[in-house]
């Protein structure tokens, strides 16, 4: 009986050895380098999570970072994992720390041991260690992701020793609220999902013909009024100023930087119904519940409409802590081009005098209608020259998430065909504009068809890990062929943690 039970249990532990050299090896997206060893770490009761910055502030940093680590480990286990601030862990603790971390890792790079004695994360910076934690979860088995707790699962991390830093600085996902409004709790939901694939810009469509989505105190009507429907009809919603702030944190705290967006000088339906002097024959337009675009446009030679538009911006850029704003500049058809023009060079004036970096929609950012620093999110797919503007490339074939994948999808759009998942992974940036001039990648979901969260999740999902991998992994290291085990091997994860993912056929789940 004794020989039994040791067999067993050598057995038993062989295959789960086994099973997570396979799950390391299933990392979204996939690390720059990456080697196993034979040793394997154990998450216990007594495991502890210690941190250490290189000065008080970045300790007290990394201390919350290490309550995010306990947060996402012990729902599952039910242990507490202590976070310890101390720079001698004891071995078979979680170290996280950015003593010893090299500048040349970057601001977001990491170098992750682990081993028998433990697990050691260094970084340069806190949010390289948050990154460093995202990989960490997949190396652990995925009932790590359920919120209660799993017995009978010993929780292995294989030896590994990985260096990782992305290949771009902007990998982001844009929301429209506008269409259809989300509430707080989905926003969260959605920065949740997207920061354990380590994107890090969140970028919230907040105003279109729909929706006015943004408390603006000196213009309140365009929340009370603009804000009080959506696509199809139903009652809408705003975010108040203290819950874009309690959103705007939230991301902050995984390292996520909001850009918020006021499309101008068209998509401004939601606008015009709530003030009548913005129209020029003072009357307020009726609010709009279909999904047309360009229909319309801002007065452009108007001086109340640089009024409300210096009042909308300086609101937003006090209580946007990050350097970007966005100003649309999509679909204008009912804008002559003189007029646009005008209108571009007139706002650009506005977002620098309030300290912010303008994005624009192409064709808003013309190099002459760009000042330096200020970046192009082009929507279009053909391939983009070098003007000396850097480029967000959300080309709509391969980037926008709420193309169907297929024809049997109940929700969806199917302007420019289908974007299957491997379709959506298959594309680099440099597809699509010069190296020098991409800055990032950006995967829009439009929500003209999309009304709940379980909506959101079936369109993102499976594609948003794919968009990740191409910000961050090299393009050298990218391959459908091999992608697709490691995105089959996400479907236990994304099922654990509830996510209404669309099983599309092109992976092969097991
Ligand atoms: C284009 S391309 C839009 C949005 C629509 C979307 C639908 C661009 C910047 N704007 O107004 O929602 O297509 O796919």
């Amino acid at each position: 009986a004794i020989f039994a039970i040791t067999f067993s249990l050598l057995l038993f532990t062989s295959l789960s050895a086994w099973a997570n050299a396979e799950q390391a090896a299933t990392i979204i997206p996939k690390p720059v380098t990456y080697t196993t060893g034979s040793s394997t770490f154990t998450l216990t009761s007594s495991t502890s999570i210690y941190v250490q910055g290189t000065n008080a502030a970045q300790t007290d940093e990394i201390y919350k970072i290490g309550q995010y680590l306990a947060g996402k480990l012990s729902p599952a286990t039910g242990f507490a994992f202590n976070v310890v601030k101390s720079s001698t862990p004891p071995a078979g603790s979680i170290y996280l720390t950015t003593i010893g971390g090299n500048a040349a890792s970057g601001q977001e790079g990491y170098t992750l041991n682990t081993s028998i004695s433990g697990v050691n994360l260094t970084a340069y910076t806190p949010e390289g260690l948050f990154r460093g934690i995202q990989t960490l979860r997949q190396m652990l088995p995925p009932d790590i992701e359920k919120s209660s707790l799993v017995t009978g699962v010993p929780w292995i991390i294989q030896q590994a020793a990985i260096t990782d830093a992305p290949t771009y600085p902007w990998r982001g996902h844009m929301l429209d609220v506008a269409r259809h409004f989300f509430t707080v709790d989905n926003v969260k939901r959605v920065i949740d999902l997207m920061a354990q694939y380590k994107m890090n810009i969140l970028h919230l469509h907040l105003t279109d013909d729909q929706g006015w989505r943004i408390q603006i105190n000196s213009w309140p009507d365009l929340a009370t009024i603009g804000g009080s429907t959506q696509v199809g009809g139903g009652a809408g919603g705003y975010y108040t100023q203290a819950q874009y702030t309690d959103i705007i944190n939230y991301a902050k705290d995984r390292y996520i930087t909001v850009v918020p967006e006021i499309d101008l000088p068209g998509h401004v339906n939601a606008a015009l119904a709530s003030y009548g002097e913005l129209n020029p024959d003072g009357q307020k337009k009726s609010l709009y519940t279909g999904t047309s675009v360009g229909f319309s446009t801002l007065m452009t030679q108007a001086e109340i409409t640089y009024t409300f538009i210096d009042d909308v911006i300086g609101e937003l850029a006090d209580i946007t802590p990050g350097p970007y704003i966005h100003i649309g500049g999509d679909e204008a058809s009912s804008t002559n081009q003189a007029d646009y023009d005008y209108f571009i060079g007139r706002v650009k004036t506005i977002v620098a005098n309030h300290g912010k970096t303008m994005i624009g929609w192409n064709p808003a950012l013309r190099p002459d209608l760009a000042t330096a620093g200020s970046l192009l999110q082009n929507w279009s797919p053909t391939v983009a020259t070098d003007t000396g503007i850097d480029y967000i490339l959300s080309p709509k074939t391969k980037a926008y998430m709420d193309y169907k994948y297929d024809s049997s999808n109940p929700i969806g759009q199917t302007f420019a065909g289908y974007n299957p998942t491997d379709d959506a992974y298959q594309w680099d940036p440099t597809d699509f504009a010069p190296q020098s001039s991409v800055k990032g990648i950006e995967a829009p979901l439009w929500t003209e068809t999309i009304r709940t969260m379980a909506d959101i999740e079936y369109m993102s999902y499976p594609r948003i890990p794919g968009h990740a991998e191409i910000g961050w992994t090299p393009k050298s290291m990218r391959d459908w062929n091999e992608y697709k085990y490691r995105l089959a091997a996400q479907g236990p994860r994304m099922t654990n943690e509830g996510i209404h993912y669309y099983p599309d056929p092109v992976v092969p789940w097991s």
